[in-house]
């Protein structure tokens, strides 16, 4: 019987298409940042903190993605006000190229400046499927452990930066902020690692800095 591997095949074509994505951000001149991390380990909660420090600069566009329900297009649009959609993969665990075209496509990208597309919970599929983005912002929850860099090797070597979120729930937890910053760096040399809480903003303003930082730097 012959078996034929087709997972790298279907990676791979996906990520040829990532170009296609890349050239009408370009082309609309809009930054797009893919946000992934576990499930639960604070996405939306994050960017309801993020863009009210970027929204007086910014035109914002948030993606959200997951299997079912609307609960987090609801959230951002109550707590941001910004333009959000919410967008079903019916039971898939990543965001393709081709779901994401068609998610700047429906969310519309005239008027826009930067578009946030929450990605699908989850550490391990979303690593291997390039979305087109300009930067994938990688979060680790406190409550995961400091050991994930470690485990799920392939979601920290694609980060462009990592947020270390629910930074106040840290004395309850034995998380080693130190090893966590080692253990990114075994699998990244350069992302900078953020520590945050979204409940007591600690280190919002200064991830908000950097995305600024990098969208100047894009639109030189
Ligand atoms: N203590 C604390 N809780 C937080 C923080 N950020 C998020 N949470 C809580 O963590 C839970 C999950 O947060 P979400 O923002 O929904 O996480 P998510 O990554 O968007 O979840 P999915 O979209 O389901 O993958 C919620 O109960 C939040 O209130 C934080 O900084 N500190
Ligand atoms: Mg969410």
């Amino acid at each position: 019987m012959k078996t034929v591997l087709i997972k790298e095949d279907i990676v791979s074509r996906n990520n040829e298409r990532a170009k296609d994505v890349r050239a009408l951000t370009r082309e609309k001149n809009i930054f797009y940042v893919n946000v992934m991390s576990s499930p639960g380990a604070g996405k939306t909660t994050l960017l309801t903190k993020l863009i009210p420090l970027l929204r007086d600069r910014y035109r914002i566009g948030v993606i959200e993605a997951d299997i079912d329900s609307d609960q987090d297009a609801l959230t951002i649009e109550r707590e941001t006000g910004v333009k959000t959609i919410q967008m079903h993969t019916g039971g898939a665990c990543h965001i393709t190229c081709q779901m994401s075209m068609e998610a700047l496509y429906a969310l519309g990208t005239d008027g826009l400046d930067l578009i946030f597309l929450e990605n699908i919970g989850n550490l391990v599929c979303p690593a291997e499927f390039d979305t087109g983005a300009d930067l994938n912002l990688v979060l680790l929850s406190v409550p995961e452990g400091d050991d994930k860099p470690l485990k799920y090797p392939l979601m920290f070597e694609v980060a462009s930066a990592v947020a270390v979120t629910k930074l106040d729930v840290c004395p309850i937890f034995d998380f080693d902020r130190a090893a966590a910053v080692a253990n990114v760096r075994r699998r990244n040399a350069s992302a900078p690692v953020f520590f945050i809480s979204a409940k007591t903003d600690e280190g919002v303003k200064e991830l908000a800095a950097y995305l600024l930082e990098r969208i100047e730097k894009r639109e030189q």
